[in-house]
């Protein structure tokens, strides 16, 4: 399903030193067409759902947005709340109502509970354009890839409409769906941003699952994690504090590698003789921190350098 969208990504550098994550290849035929496909829509919504990762609301949040969708409101949906701190989505939200005029709104939302798509159902109406007061609203949802654009609309049409799963590219074309009389709404694959990103955002990117597997390497990707979670005092229990390292956020990928070579171990990912498997700890530690199994974690705050990773229930 991916390789259309994956087989023109480029890899995440492997060099530490880089600033940059890619260089070219971010923008391959799929985006060219997703764009397209926004621009076509756009004269038939009167209201734009954005979606993010409320774990990375900066990362995940397309900075042309704005320029892609001219004159449209603009509801922010940050999604898998579940997934992140709290007291930081919260945060988030004051932040991003700061920032908004009368034309945006912010919304935290999780699909596991009702709540907020009642308050997406709530909003839609209020911010959008229409052509008169009894035409329905419609509205394109739109984010990068992964983010939980097609789990929204099945939450707000109250039934599994939109094919949805654990990895980037699962929406290929647009479709709409009708949520009760009043909403319409547009689902359309995931959009990413043209050209190189920042090398941080591109790990965190790949991090949380907007990227297709073959676009970056496991053990570059599990280091930088294990580096965030000891800054941040959450590494898992498998692994415990690094010796003589705690909290020093020690890049050098031997102690890393020391860490990540423990929670083989105690996971049971090993090569032939006994030796902890890396790549495959890295893909396992990769995928209990997408589902939340190390707890909810924000990597991402409004307003700070975005350099650590919070704590929550
Ligand atoms: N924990 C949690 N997982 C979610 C939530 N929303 C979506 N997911 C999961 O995230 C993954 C991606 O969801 P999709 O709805 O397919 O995402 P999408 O943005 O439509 O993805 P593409 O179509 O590939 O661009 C799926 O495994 C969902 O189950 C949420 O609120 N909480
Ligand atoms: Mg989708």
């Amino acid at each position: 399903m991916v390789a259309g969208l994956a087989g023109h990504m480029a890899r995440l550098s492997r060099s530490d030193s880089g600033s940059r994550a890619t260089g070219s290849g971010w923008y391959p035929g799929e985006m060219a067409r997703t764009r397209r496909l926004i621009r076509e829509n756009l004269p038939l919504v009167g209201l734009v759902i954005e979606v993010a990762d409320a774990r990375a609301p900066r990362a995940t949040r397309h900075p042309d947005l704005r320029r892609l969708t001219p004159g449209r409101p603009i509801l922010t949906v940050l999604s898998k709340a579940d997934l992140a701190d709290p007291g930081a989505t919260r945060r988030w939200l004051d932040a991003l109502s700061r920032d908004s005029g009368p034309d945006r709104a912010a919304v935290a939302f999780a699909a596991g509970s009702r709540a907020p798509a009642r308050e997406v159902l709530r909003l839609a109406p209020e911010l959008a354009r229409t052509r008169g007061p009894r035409s329905p609203v419609r509205a394109m949802v739109v984010g990068l890839p992964n983010v939980g654009k097609s789990t929204l609309i099945n939450r707000l049409v109250g039934r599994a409409a939109a094919g949805t799963g654990d990895r980037p590219g699962v929406t290929r074309g647009k479709q709409w769906l009708r949520a009760g009389e009043g909403l319409e709404l547009l689902d359309l694959p995931g959009i990413l941003v043209p050209g190189s990103v920042p090398r941080r955002a591109g790990l965190l990117l790949a991090l949380l699952g907007v990227l297709p597997d073959h676009a970056y390497d496991s053990l570059e990707v599990a280091r930088w994690a294990l580096d965030l979670l000891e800054r941040a005092d959450r590494l898992p229990p498998e692994v415990g504090p690094a010796d003589g390292e705690e909290g020093s956020g020690d890049p050098n990928p031997g102690v890393r590698d020391d860490l990540l070579a423990r929670y083989a171990l105690a996971r049971g990912h090993l090569k032939a003789g006994g030796l902890p498997d890396l790549e495959r700890a890295a893909r396992s530690l990769i995928g209990a921190l997408r589902v939340g199994r190390l707890g909810r974690l924000t990597y991402e705050f409004p307003g700070e350098d975005p350099g650590k990773a919070g704590s929550g229930s």
